[in-house]
């Protein structure tokens, strides 16, 4: 059996942000951790420093989906986000998050979405060597560094969070 795919034959998640990485010249070594990496904190557990996980989290401005990717040791500050991107921010819902992503919460990768997606980057993450991200599941993640963060992302860097 392929890991890889789940019973219907539909791709699975990982599958998915395999194929999506490739997409923009990624090939990520996908860690799995059994215990969960769901939050920044458990994520955290891989062994290195809040700051360095990112979070992926779904915004809608005037009800458009927006990726805010943010240091784990961050809150993004919904005021400067708005400001940046000249609309009204709302927080997307889990629903809205798999719609604009095809991931789940605690899943959702930086980049290898089902449909191109604006994309913010806290500038705190800037500061690490390597960061560590989602690979479109709750239980894996994995590492890069900053630079090819923001390329495969298409992310603008900004200053939109708060610590
Ligand atoms: N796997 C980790 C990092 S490698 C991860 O995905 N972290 S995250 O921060 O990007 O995703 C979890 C975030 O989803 C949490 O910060 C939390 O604020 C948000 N979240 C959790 N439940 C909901 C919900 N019901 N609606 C909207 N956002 C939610």
């Amino acid at each position: 059996a392929n890991s890889n795919q789940t019973s219907s034959g539909r791709a699975s998640a990982r599958e998915r942000f395999l194929a999506g990485a490739q997409e923009v010249g990624m090939a990520p070594e996908i860690l799995r951790f059994p215990d969960g990496t769901r939050t920044a904190a458990q994520a955290a557990a891989v062994g290195c420093e809040l700051g360095q996980i990112v979070k992926s989290l779904v915004f809608l401005c005037d009800g458009e989906a927006v990726l805010a990717l943010t240091s784990g040791s961050n809150r993004v500050d919904t005021g400067r986000l708005g400001a940046l991107l000249g609309g009204m921010i709302t927080r997307a819902d889990a629903d809205g998050v798999r719609e604009a992503t095809g991931y789940a919460i605690g899943g959702t990768p930086p980049f290898g979405h089902a449909r191109p997606l604006r994309a913010v980057l806290d500038r705190a993450l800037l500061a690490y060597d390597t960061v560590w991200a989602a690979a479109g599941t709750p239980d894996t993640v994995f590492e890069l560094t900053p630079d090819e963060l923001v390329r495969a992302s298409g992310a603008e860097v900004a200053d939109f969070a708060t610590d």
